[in-house]
């Protein structure tokens, strides 16, 4: 793997009428050719994404998206991609061009979409831009605060072609990183520098060909970084590699499939997880994921289920989400209940007629994404779980394993 998993990565997310200059703004700052530029409204269609290493930031993944007053046939599906990337955003930056506030035009539209992101609590700049376009930038930058309710901190004014303000701006993205950024580790305080980890990766057909997954590539880099042994072996091998160990590991990490055929052989004094039990807690709530398991115990024949994958892969026969938690819910419940599955960004607003909701491990994901996903089930008090937490509990070891 060349670069650092997008989920990890700071996502910054731009916002603004068409033409307000967001995609001259991303090129000038960065000092890079990312996103089309035009005098035609509706430029960029699609929301644009792009990795990059940015000085003082690290690894980020900026987006570019349609303008919010997109009029045109396509412009609602537009503005509805553009909501969506709000969810997966941990800074936003909402453009407004300057000769629109010295038209004095309205800023409706400004004070909806500043609301969309006070809503999903993103940490929000708002740029007055184009300023070469307009005598007194200062005094508009003044009256646009005014008028929006932002305070200093809140609002900067640029141009992107003269590059007056860019200096400002990109001091002021450090200062908008949420507080616990990047502070979340996979391992936590189940394993310590000096201790033996034994990782179970089962290699079987539902594994990418020549290489590993991301959560077992992140566990292995984390476990390094610590000063941890790690012994990776399959599950039919995991017998011979504990035999081979003079002192029981201190942790064993499986696939959670796996774990009906590793629970037996966990020597007493090891803890035993799961990489998907791992990454619930690492991206999500594992508490409330514990919980939505044990709910559970309240479906019946008559209840609806929503499976949502991060990914769009092609399901494959061994499919967890679309094959064998399914088939697991109907062996207890029976043929007649319901089980949708949604994939992608493809997560309904309205969650209410869900008895349960199942998500994938989110390995695609970042944090903030699914603590919102998580968010807008509990508004909705339907209860939310997690693959690894389903089955750990549909298996009956869910009491049996550290988290
Ligand atoms: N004078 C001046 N023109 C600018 C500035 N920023 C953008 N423009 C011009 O404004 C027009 C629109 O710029 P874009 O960056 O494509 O705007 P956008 O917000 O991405 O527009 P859509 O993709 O249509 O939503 C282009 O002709 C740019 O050259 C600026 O700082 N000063
Ligand atoms: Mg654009």
């Amino acid at each position: 793997m060349q670069q650092t998993p997008r989920a990890e990565r700071l996502h910054i997310v731009l916002y603004g009428r068409c033409n307000s200059g967001k995609s001259t703004l991303i090129n000038s700052w960065t000092g890079q050719d990312i996103a089309l530029v035009s005098d035609t409204p509706g430029t960029t269609t699609d929301p644009v994404v792009k990795a990059i290493e940015l000085p003082h930031l690290g690894a980020c993944v900026i987006i570019d998206t349609a303008g919010y007053d997109d009029g045109s046939g396509l412009g609602e599906q537009r503005v509805s991609r553009s909501l969506r990337s709000m969810e997966q955003a941990h800074i936003a930056l909402l453009l407004v061009a300057a000769p629109l506030v010295a038209r004095g035009e309205d800023l409706g539209l400004e004070r909806a979409w500043l609301q969309e992101l006070k809503g999903r609590k993103i940490a929000t700049l708002v740029v007055l831009s184009q300023t070469d376009r307009v005598e007194q930038p200062e005094v508009l930058l003044a009256e646009l605060s005014t008028r929006l309710g932002l305070s200093d901190m809140q609002a900067l004014a640029l141009s992107a072609h003269t590059r007056e303000g860019i200096s400002q701006l990109k001091d002021a993205l450090p200062r908008m990183l949420p507080e616990d950024f990047g502070s979340q580790t996979i391992t936590r305080g189940l394993a310590e520098r000096g201790d033996v980890v034994v990782l179970v990766m089962p290699q079987d057909q539902s594994a990418p060909k020549g290489r590993l997954i991301l959560p077992q590539v992140q566990t292995t880099r984390e476990l390094l970084d610590k000063g941890c042994t790690i012994v990776s072996c399959t599950p039919d091998t995991l017998a011979h590699s504990l035999a081979s160990l003079a002192v029981p590991p201190r942790l064993i990490i499986t696939d959670s499939q796996a774990f009906p055929s590793v629970y037996p052989l966990k020597p007493e004094g090891s803890l035993l997880t799961s990489f998907s039990v791992l990454f619930a807690a690492y991206k999500g709530d594992i508490d409330l994921f514990v919980e939505g398991a044990r709910a559970i115990e309240r479906l019946t024949d008559q209840s609806r289920v929503l499976i949502a994958e991060a990914c769009t892969h092609a399901p494959a026969s061994e499919d967890i989400g679309r094959a064998k938690i399914p088939a697991l819910l109907r062996k207890r419940y029976g043929q007649s209940m319901t089980i949708d599955v949604v994939s992608g960004m493809d997560y309904p607003e309205d969650l209410g007629q869900y008895d349960l909701i199942i998500h994938c491990g989110a390995c695609m994901f970042n944090r903030a994404h699914v603590l919102r996903r998580i968010a807008r089930a509990s508004n909705q008090q339907v209860p939310i779980t997690n693959y690894g937490i389903c089955l750990a509990y549909l298996t009956g070891i869910l009491d049996k394993i550290s988290y």
